[in-house]
């Protein structure tokens, strides 16, 4: 992510990692203040096991880019609201990429950084069995879920008409 300030915002794809047992590793660095820490973090992740980039980033959100345009390696971008534009600056920032150096976006905010995850884990689980199930599972959670929330409203219509 570009700054400490953001983590908020991307604790969420760490905790899908978590459950998913997928292990990841969590850098703060910035396209304009670091771009060294940057090039360095991003040319040696390879050798680190790295398989996918989410990268997380507000206003002008060079940072996505960036990395992109230093690995082939599937980046996933993930716009934040941190200047009082909400966020739609970093997503015009993220998705519009130039042809052939492209960053996976997905949407603004926390729910974006959650996608990110699971997004890198569909990636990942190709040639995963083991996470695929694990992916499959959450799923499967997340459809009992909503049958229960449907379940448990309390502004059901009485059939009886009462
Ligand atoms: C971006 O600028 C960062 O990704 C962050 O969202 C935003 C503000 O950063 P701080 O000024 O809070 O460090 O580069």
């Amino acid at each position: 992510m570009g700054s400490g300030s953001d983590s908020p915002a991307m604790r969420g794809a760490a905790e899908v990692l978590e459950k998913l047992q997928v292990p990841f590793e969590v850098e703060v660095t910035s396209a304009h203040r670091s771009p060294d820490r940057t090039r360095h973090l991003v040319r040696s992740a390879a050798e680190r096991g790295v398989k996918v980039f989410i990268v997380g980033a507000g206003g002008a959100a060079h940072l996505a880019g960036s990395v992109a345009a230093l690995t082939t390696l599937p980046v996933l971008g993930v716009p934040l609201a941190s200047t009082p534009l909400g966020g739609l600056d970093a997503l015009l920032a993220t998705v519009q990429m130039p042809a052939g150096v492209p960053v996976g976006t997905l949407a603004i905010g926390a729910a974006g950084a959650r996608n990110a995850a699971f997004f890198a884990a569909a990636i990942l689980a190709v040639a995963d069995p083991g996470l695929a199930g694990r992916l499959e599972a959450w799923r499967a959670e997340t459809a009992r879920d909503i049958e229960k929330s449907s379940r448990n409203l309390s502004m059901r219509r009485d059939p009886a008409g009462d």
